[in-house]
């Protein structure tokens, strides 16, 4: 149960190339969940609105702009980690300028949707996948 646990709001993104490929970003070494293959995006910041929050992690952390009207809400993740409720949004964006780099994983991979389970993934990440899946 997170009763009594801090909530933490998360944004993240399925980023969907022209090939129909999807994002994935290894979370580094010295970070929680290191080694973790996961979707993109970061804590949003007291005051800002998610929307805000991810289009701002997505330049920091892989150098691409992206118009607030590419951002589709899809579906929730709710987990109990072991000090906190993280709560995260997931967005699917097909369209965006600039070319994606590393600026802050270990390593970035775009796999086709059925790939996904190969990858091991935060808690919160994984029942996101069956719904790309299925979507995708
Ligand atoms: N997750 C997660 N899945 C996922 C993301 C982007 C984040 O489970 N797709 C978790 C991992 C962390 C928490 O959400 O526990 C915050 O992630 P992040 O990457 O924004 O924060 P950290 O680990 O960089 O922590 P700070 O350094 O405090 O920002």
């Amino acid at each position: 149960m997170s009763e009594g646990l801090p909530t933490v709001l998360v944004v993240a993104v399925a980023l969907v190339d022209a090939d129909g490929r999807v994002l994935i970003a290894q979370r580094p070494e010295g970070k929680q969940l290191a080694g973790l293959w996961e979707f993109p995006g970061g804590k949003v910041e007291a005051g800002e609105r998610p929307e805000a929050a991810l289009i701002r992690e997505l330049r920091e952390e892989l150098g691409i702009d992206v118009a607030e009207a590419c951002l589709a809400p899809f579906v929730f993740a709710s987990h109990a980690y072991d000090s906190f409720h993280l709560l995260m949004p997931l967005y699917l964006c097909r369209r965006w300028s600039g070319v994606v780099r590393n600026r802050e994983h270990a390593a970035l991979k775009w796999v086709r949707p059925n790939q996904l389970a190969d990858f091991p993934m935060p808690p919160a990440d994984e029942p996101l996948v069956a719904w790309l899946r299925d979507l995708l």
